[in-house]
C-alpha cells in the first residue's frame, strides 16, 4: 500500500499572465524565440513521453539502463537520502525504477516532484506512490521556485535532489551554471545532486533525435502554438509553420525552431500583440545542450559540488553524475 499524494498549485491566473508576458517578450527579441518550458501542457508532456518511446531518441533508455544497473549507488549506497527531491518529475517511471531497486525494503522516504505539468505531476505521483511506501508531495512550480520550497523546509534529514533526463542540456551555459550554483546553495553537507546529461554524439545520431521520421517531434513543437492559440487567445496557423531540427556544433547544442512557410500576420490577444512573420523567418523554441563527462565534471566542480562519481552507457551517449557537497 501506498501512502497518500499531496499537492501544491500554483494560482492559475498568474500563471496565464506570465505565460503571455512571456510570450510577448520572447516573440519579439532578434532571432524570435520562445521558452521551451511551455512545450509542456498536457498534451505537449504525452508527445516528449512519446518522444521517449522513439527508437531515434536514445536518452531515455540509456538513463534507465543506468538506473536499472546502479540504483543502490545512484541512491547513495550506505549513505541512503530521507528526502528525494525530483526537479522536472516527467511521466514518474525513472524515480519509480530508482526507488523500487535501490531503496531497502521499509526504509522511510519522503519524495517531493517538481514540475510545471500538473498532468505530468499526476502521473507521476502515481507511478512512484505505487511501488514503494513512500510520501509524495507533489509542486506545480518552476524548478527555482521548487528549490526556494525545499529550503524553506529544511529540517536535519540528508537531501539527495534529482535533476535527470538531460534536462539540464535545456539551459544555456550561463543558466546552467547558475542552475547548478542555486541548486548547490539549496545543499548541506551530506546532501548530494543526482545528474543526468546527454553526451556529444555524431550529427546525424542528434538530427535523427529531434527530427524522428514518424514527426512526433515535430508534433511536439509545433503544439507549442496550439497552447498559445488556445490559451492566450492567438490565431497561429499550424499548417504555415514547419519543424527543423538544426545541429550547432560551435554551441555544442541541437536547436528546434518554427520555420514560418510565407509571409504572415499572427494576432495573440492576452499577450496584446501582433507579429508579421517573413517567409523562413524562425521561432527559436529550445536548445539541447549536449556535454562531455569531464565537462560535466569540471562545471560541477566550479559550481562548489564535490566528490563527483559517474556512471557512462556502454555506447557512450549519455552520463549520470552523482555529486555531493
Ligand atoms: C526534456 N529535454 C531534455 C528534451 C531534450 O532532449 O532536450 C526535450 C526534447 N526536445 C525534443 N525532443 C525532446
Amino acid at each position: 500500500m501506498s501512502a497518500p499524494a499531496l499537492r501544491e498549485r500554483r494560482d492559475p491566473r498568474e500563471a496565464v499572465a506570465t505565460f503571455a508576458a512571456d510570450v510577448r517578450y520572447y516573440l519579439t527579441q532578434q532571432p524570435r524565440q520562445l521558452p521551451s518550458r511551455y512545450l509542456y501542457d498536457a498534451l505537449g508532456s504525452a508527445l516528449f513521453d512519446a518522444i521517449c518511446e522513439l527508437p531515434w531518441y536514445p536518452i531515455t533508455r540509456a538513463e534507465m539502463r543506468l538506473i536499472r544497473g546502479h540504483a543502490r549507488d545512484l541512491l547513495g549506497g550506505a549513505e541512503l537520502p530521507d528526502r528525494l527531491v525530483e526537479l522536472g518529475a516527467g511521466n514518474g517511471t525513472k524515480l519509480a525504477t530508482l526507488v523500487s531497486l535501490g531503496l531497502p525494503d521499509g526504509r522511510p522516504l519522503s519524495i517531493e516532484l517538481v514540475d510545471v505539468s500538473p498532468a505530468a505531476l499526476r502521473t507521476a505521483a502515481s507511478a512512484v506512490s505505487a511501488v514503494a511506501r513512500v510520501q509524495v508531495l507533489t509542486r506545480e512550480a518552476t524548478y527555482e521556485d521548487g528549490l526556494e520550497l525545499m529550503e524553506t523546509r529544511r529540517g536535519k534529514e540528508r537531501v539527495l535532489v534529482l535533476f535527470l533526463g538531460s534536462n539540464i542540456g535545456n539551459f544555456d551555459p550561463v543558466g546552467a551554471e547558475q542552475f547548478l550554483r542555486r541548486i548547490r546553495r539549496a545543499l548541506g553537507p551530506g546532501d548530494a545532486l543526482l545528474l543526468g546529461t546527454d553526451l556529444v554524439k555524431p550529427e546525424a545520431e542528434l538530427l535523427l533525435a529531434y527530427d524522428d521520421p514518424l514527426q512526433v517531434t515535430a508534433a511536439f513543437n509545433r503544439n507549442l502554438l496550439v497552447r498559445i492559440n488556445r490559451e492566450l487567445d492567438a490565431n497561429f496557423e499550424l499548417e504555415r509553420f514547419r519543424h527543423l531540427a538544426v545541429w550547432n556544433p560551435d554551441a555544442s547544442r541541437a536547436e528546434m525552431h518554427l520555420v514560418s512557410t510565407g509571409r504572415q500576420r499572427v494576432h495573440i490577444g492576452r499577450a496584446a500583440l501582433n507579429l508579421t512573420l517573413l517567409e523562413g523567418e524562425r521561432i527559436w523554441t529550445e536548445s539541447s545542450y549536449k556535454y562531455r563527462p569531464e565537462e560535466v565534471r569540471r562545471l560541477l566542480w566550479h559550481c562548489g559540488f564535490r566528490e563527483c562519481r559517474q556512471w557512462i552507457d556502454e555506447p557512450g551517449r549519455f552520463v549520470l553524475t552523482r555529486a555531493a557537497v
